[in-house]
């Protein structure tokens, strides 16, 4: 019998023991110095990207979440242990911003991606409905091209009948360039062991480089 991935509930392995807001930069110049391994964590506006930080470090509103897509402006920087820094990236493909904005943001984020020394991978969020799109694939190769590992997390898993899970998996792998990818949900919690699994691997294959 195949594996249900939203029945892999692990007992969560990582304790958060801090959490902390460290900064906001809306540009390059107001991103703080880092001494952790950090993981960025990207997506369209709306996928679920500052929900995730939210149950991955099991606090209630430590990223601020909402309905209304283009939430999160500027790169936000959490300590978690004092082991590692996930970032909130803002969302793109959010139509309603002006040209010169997008084009200030896609600076912004591809200049981060390319130059953060501490980098040591990033999660794509995709919804699990939806699946990548351009955007998505074309952020894939933007990573590989400048050397950071990435995972694939599908989000919101629990708007989906589990039966239809495996099926909407076995559509999607080709799209995923063979690549590692996570199905979450910030709901129930699903997968967020997962995550933790993976940046504590790829933070060390970092250190170790
Ligand atoms: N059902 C369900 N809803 C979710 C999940 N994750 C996020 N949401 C909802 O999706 C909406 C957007 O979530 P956010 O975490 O703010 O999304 P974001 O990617 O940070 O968005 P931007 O900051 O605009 O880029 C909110 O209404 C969340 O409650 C999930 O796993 N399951
Ligand atoms: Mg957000």
């Amino acid at each position: 019998m195949s594996e249900n991935p939203l029945a892999l509930r692990y007992p969560d392995h990582v304790k958060i023991t801090s959490a902390e807001f460290q900064a906001e930069a809306t540009s390059p110049v107001a991103i703080p110095r880092g001494d952790l391994p950090e993981i960025a964590i990207s997506g369209r506006s709306n996928v679920g990207k500052s929900s995730l930080i939210n149950a991955m470090t099991r606090r209630k509103a430590l990223a601020r979440t909402s309905n209304t897509p283009g939430c999160t402006r500027g790169i936000i920087f959490f300590r978690i242990n004092e082991r590692t820094t996930l970032t909130d990236l803002p969302g793109y493909g959010y139509a309603q911003r002006s040209k010169a904005e997008r084009a200030r943001w896609s600076k912004l984020i591809e200049g981060y991606l390319r130059e953060r020394e501490q980098l040591a991978g990033a999660l794509i969020l995709v919804d699990v409905r939806r699946g990548p799109e351009d955007e998505e694939i074309d952020l894939a190769g933007f990573l590989t091209e400048c050397g950071v590992p990435y995972l694939w997390v599908l989000t919101k898993a629990d708007k989906i009948k589990r039966a239809q899970l495996q099926k909407r998996l076995d559509e999607l792998a080709p799209l995923l360039a063979g690549a590692p990818c996570v199905v979450t949900s910030a709901k129930t919690r699903a997968g967020i062991d997962g995550l933790w699994k993976w940046i504590e691997a790829a933070s060390n294959a970092d250190s170790d480089a």
